[in-house]
């Protein structure tokens, strides 16, 4: 029996730092992965898949963003989908799960909401088919942090003797010799402990397999660069019982990243604008990167790092967003001296420059004011040359 597992679609998720555009893409990214894990599911000739848990991002979705990865689902009627819960969009009264069974589910939609073992009938068909009886042994959590582990349970289940095994829980594995505080903490041996065949897990983004037999799906393709939810950007393709599932497959568009660049001159900044315009081959649009920038430019070069970089390449990739508190910004006599004298604007810049070369509270700020009032300045007479047609 193959399966494809899965986890931590976390539809609906917002994210801080998208403006609308951006969101809308990224929130749509997370159903569009839906149809491919479908597609990739027919193509590995799977016949169910496990989503392990945090199918939506919240508790209480609108409407629309409660039925929209059903309808993904729906136009797969020849695979069998099995839906756990999530710390993230746990069984609370009035919740998801209540009213997706107001709703009414297609039939080949399954949600487990209790530790009940499901009949998933005998596996005797397709590659990797073992002969046996199968059975799905769901963890379902009732609250948003269960204080106990959600696979106990398993332990208990009553399956036929000889039956496949298959665990879907959602939770952290406890690391071996920690107290084991803190919630939906999973035994890291529960697959021996309950005879279980493959246990399918989601939640944890750092590391595959969890444990032997045990695996996290979705680990690389990240919605944050530090990390955050899977986003079902990686699928595992599973037959339990007969083998090790393969390597992660992507299903995820989206290429999160985080850089670090030292700017010191114009080289600099067009090695970094070559580096980042690589990432995404020939579509940038599915890049999103973290960069964190140090060194020190001067005003001209300031200009043009915010000519390439800033609103050239951020233009290009779906989201940059630049850590610039290690960039200092330096200014020369010269640039004062284009102020010319005695005018309000060469005051400011005057005081401004003696706070940034004081050093102390405030310093980088000041800097920062400084190379803005002279990049506007260099702006106002770039467009009066231009006006005046010189
Ligand atoms: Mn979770």
């Amino acid at each position: 029996m193959r399966v494809v597992h899965t986890s931590d679609w976390q539809v609906g998720k917002s994210f801080r730092f998208a403006d609308d555009e951006t969101l809308a893409v990224l929130q749509n990214e997370r159903l569009e992965a839906i149809g491919r894990i479908g597609r990739l599911a027919r193509a590995q000739l799977a016949t169910r898949v496990l989503v392990a848990g945090d199918v939506w991002d919240v508790a209480i979705p609108s409407d629309r963003t409660l039925r929209q990865p059903i309808e993904r689902m729906r136009q797969f009627p020849d695979l069998h989908w099995h839906l756990i819960p999530g710390n993230h969009d746990p069984n609370v009264p009035g919740g998801v799960w209540d009213r997706l069974q107001r709703i009414g589910l297609p039939a080949h939609v399954h949600v487990h909401l209790s530790p009940q073992p499901v009949p998933l009938g005998m596996d005797e068909a397709g590659p990797g088919a073992t002969g046996r009886d199968a059975w799905l042994l769901p963890a379902a959590l009732d609250r948003r942090h269960a204080f106990g582990d959600p696979t106990a349970c398993m332990d208990e289940a009553v399956t036929p003797e000889g039956s496949l095994r298959i665990g879907l829980a959602h939770g952290s594995v406890r690391a071996f010799g920690s107290a084991g505080t803190a919630p939906n903490l999973i035994a890291a041996d529960r697959a021996s402990r309950s005879g279980l065949d493959y246990l399918a897990l989601g939640d944890w983004h750092g590391q595959v397999p969890a444990g032997p037999l045990s695996w996290y799906s979705g680990t690389r393709a990240r919605d944050g660069c530090d990390g955050g939810g899977a986003g079902g950007g990686w699928v595992l393709v599973a037959c339990p019982g007969r083998l090790q599932p393969r390597a992660p497959q992507a299903v995820g568009r989206h290429l999160w990243r985080r850089e670090r660049a030292m700017l010191a001159g114009p080289a600099d900044i067009e090695a970094l604008e070559h580096r980042l315009r690589a990432l995404g081959g020939d579509d940038p649009s599915r890049v999103l990167v973290w960069l964190t920038l140090d060194g020190a430019l001067g005003t001209a070069e300031h200009a043009r790092y915010e000519d390439r970089i800033r609103h050239g390449v951020g233009s290009a990739l779906r989201a940059l967003r630049i850590d610039a508190a290690g960039l200092a910004l330096t200014t020369s006599p010269d640039d004062l001296a284009a102020l010319g004298g005695g005018s309000a604007l060469r005051a400011a810049a005057d005081r401004l420059a003696h706070a940034a070369a004081a050093g102390g509270d405030g310093h980088d700020v000041a800097a920062d004011a400084l190379a803005r009032l002279l990049a506007l300045v260099r702006q106002d007479h770039t467009q009066a040359g231009t006006a005046s047609g010189r």
